[in-house]
């Protein structure tokens, strides 16, 4: 369990780290005014599966996205390119590898804020407001290790 909760901890971490201090701002849009929300998205996940296979969004659109986790482990629902999914994936990976070796302590749960994204802990739902700018390549996914390889992800379609 203790072992579990530290997992969990450190890929929180690795889930917060690129929206805070590193790299460029995620792509595909930024963090959306709840104001300006013109529709809400209600994704199921479980383990290891979105109930949301595709998005089709308009450029400039504002959507809420509630996530909630009906699965045993945590989920995120994160969006970026292919490529920076990809990237997520390492990091993530990587940090993993780290704490088995016995690296470093948990991290608190509050203390994400992915902008382009949301974790979920098991029985927890959590939301975000996100617009949308044209972006190629886009995606939503969870990059914690083997669940983006399980098939959770799915493309986001920007319709005219
Ligand atoms: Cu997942």
């Amino acid at each position: 369990m203790l072992f579990r909760r530290s997992v969990v901890g450190v890929l929180a971490l690795a889930f917060a780290a690129p929206a805070s201090a590193h790299g460029p701002a995620p792509s595909g849009g930024r963090a959306g005014d709840p104001a300006k929300v013109t529709r809400t998205i209600e994704v199921i996940a479980t383990d290891n599966a979105f109930s949301l296979k595709a998005l089709d969004v308009r450029d400039g659109e504002t959507v809420r996205f509630v996530v909630r986790n009906d699965g045993a482990d945590p989920h995120e629902l994160t969006i970026g390119t292919v490529a920076e999914h990809a990237e997520h994936r390492q990091v993530m990976k990587a940090m993993l590898e780290q704490m088995k070796k016995g690296g470093h302590a948990a991290h608190s749960m509050s203390d994400m804020a992915h902008e382009g994204g949301v974790w979920v802990d098991p029985g927890k739902t959590a939301s975000f407001v996100w617009t949308f700018v044209r972006t190629d390549n886009l995606e939503f996914a969870c990059n914690i290790p083997g669940h983006y390889e399980d098939g959770m992800k799915g493309p986001i379609r920007f319709v005219k």
